[in-house]
């Protein structure tokens, strides 16, 4: 379906929500009584807050950090550190950075997309699409962006040992069937049981996509989301080892303590593509989010299945639906967004479901658990506000590990 369509719908729904209710919600999409649409008044974001969980993840290792949140009283952003520490550069909200598994959220959609044209079915399985490349015909397209395959990530071992694992593919091309077959020499779990989080996944979302428009992934990336969106500093980049413009450098913590970052910007990200190798900026990802969010991107039957969730862990607040994660925050907001990891760069990016807030936030580092945990932070400060002074430092929800994309946090 194309956005235009999807804005005459939008439309149209509106008009018929006004009618009916005298409702005017900005996404005629949202259910108003949705919780995280409840809150009578929408707090504020805290700032300070912000700035307090980037300095966080500065005293955690990360050379800078920055964040960006859009709501209904305009744009507000905050920087950190440096993000460059040869040159001193401080750190920019208009500089691009490698968002990592964001990416994934860009490959649901023009999956998604497809499977609103007829193109494909979330039910079929893989190999009706790509004969003969699974190992097993009960694998379903929906099985990938779920990450219920049961397919191996092949980046554990690829980065059990984190820098001569990076060094060892900086530079290298990778084929999608090369790393799907890293992934299947692994053992793999029975299709549809359980989420197990694999990029292996995504590699085969970028192929389906391929096969069935016939062009490289790049060029659905481009004419289904960022040129609609206008998403001006926003490419997939692979396999040119370039970030190019303004950008953020990404240092890499090796595992041995006390040992020098590894300044890795340049790299391929072959061992991603599809699940990993987008380039973007704070703005754009404020921008995509919220369009998502608003329904501009999917149509409303395709964006209820993305974001039809189930839980990945114990606590019940962290939830991945189809490319898309949920987080439920402390005081009961919920937001819908991905998270990142690439080496050198950790990167969140959320929205609220109506779309009227969204975060983005990003620190230069990796490797660093705690640096992720702490920049997740901005995402109670942005989306929660102020602390009444009663609850600070008595939390109703644990404080989680980053639930990025890394083996230590598995
Ligand atoms: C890859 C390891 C993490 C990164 C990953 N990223 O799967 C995808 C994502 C694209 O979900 C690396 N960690 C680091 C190690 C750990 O090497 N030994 O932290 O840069 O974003």
């Amino acid at each position: 379906m194309t956005l235009s369509t999807h804005r005459r719908l939008a439309a149209s729904a509106t008009l018929i929500a006004a009618l009916a209710g005298g409702l005017a919600p900005t996404n005629a999409f949202a259910a108003p009584s949705s919780p995280d649409t409840a809150h009578t008044t929408t707090p504020a974001p805290d700032m300070e807050g912000v700035a307090g969980a980037l300095k966080a993840a500065m005293g955690q290792g990360a050379p800078g950090a920055m964040a960006r949140f859009t709501g209904p009283d305009g744009v507000e952003a905050r920087t950190a550190g440096v993000r460059d520490r040869v040159s001193g550069a401080p750190m920019d909200t208009g500089a691009r950075f490698r968002i990592g598994s964001v990416t994934k959220t860009f490959s649901s959609v023009v999956l998604l997309q497809l499977v609103d044209e007829g193109r494909l079915e979330l039910d079929a399985p893989v190999n009706r699409y790509l004969p003969g490349v699974l190992p097993d015909d009960r694998i379903t397209v929906r099985h990938l962006p779920t990450h219920r395959s049961g397919l191996a990530d092949y980046t554990e071992a690829m980065f059990a040992r984190t820098v001569p694992g990076f060094e060892s593919v900086r530079n290298r091309v990778f084929s999608r069937q090369e790393l799907l077959d890293l992934s299947l020499r692994e053992p793999r779990a029975a299709p549809g049981v359980a989420y197990k989080y694999s990029n292996a996944n995504f590699v085969l979302v970028g192929m389906l996509v391929e096969r069935v428009t016939g062009k490289p992934v790049a060029h659905a990336y481009e004419h289904r989301v960022i040129r609609p969106l206008r998403l001006r500093n926003t490419s997939y980049v692979h396999p040119d080892t370039r970030v190019e413009g303004l950008h953020v450098r990404g240092y890499l913590h090796p595992d041995e303590a006390g040992a020098a970052l590894v300044d890795s910007t340049e790299q391929t990200v072959s061992w991603a593509q599809a699940a990993g190798a987008v380039i973007s900026d704070p703005a754009d990802l404020n921008t995509f989010m919220t369009a998502l969010m608003r329904g501009r991107l999917l149509s409303p039957r395709m964006l209820d299945a993305m974001i039809t969730v189930t839980p990945t862990d114990t606590t019940n607040t962290r939830f991945y639906g189809l490319g898309l994660r949920r987080y439920d925050l402390s005081c009961g907001a919920r937001v819908y967004g991905h998270t990142g990891t690439v080496q050198g760069y950790y990167t969140y990016a959320f929205a609220t479901r109506d779309g009227r807030r969204s975060l983005s936030a990003m620190a230069n580092t990796s490797n660093r658990g705690a640096a992720n945990t702490a920049l997740g932070g901005t995402l109670e400060a942005a989306f929660c506000g102020k602390k009444p002074a009663a609850a600070r430092g008595a939390r109703s929800v644990p404080v989680l590990p980053a639930e990025t994309d890394l083996p230590e946090r598995r």
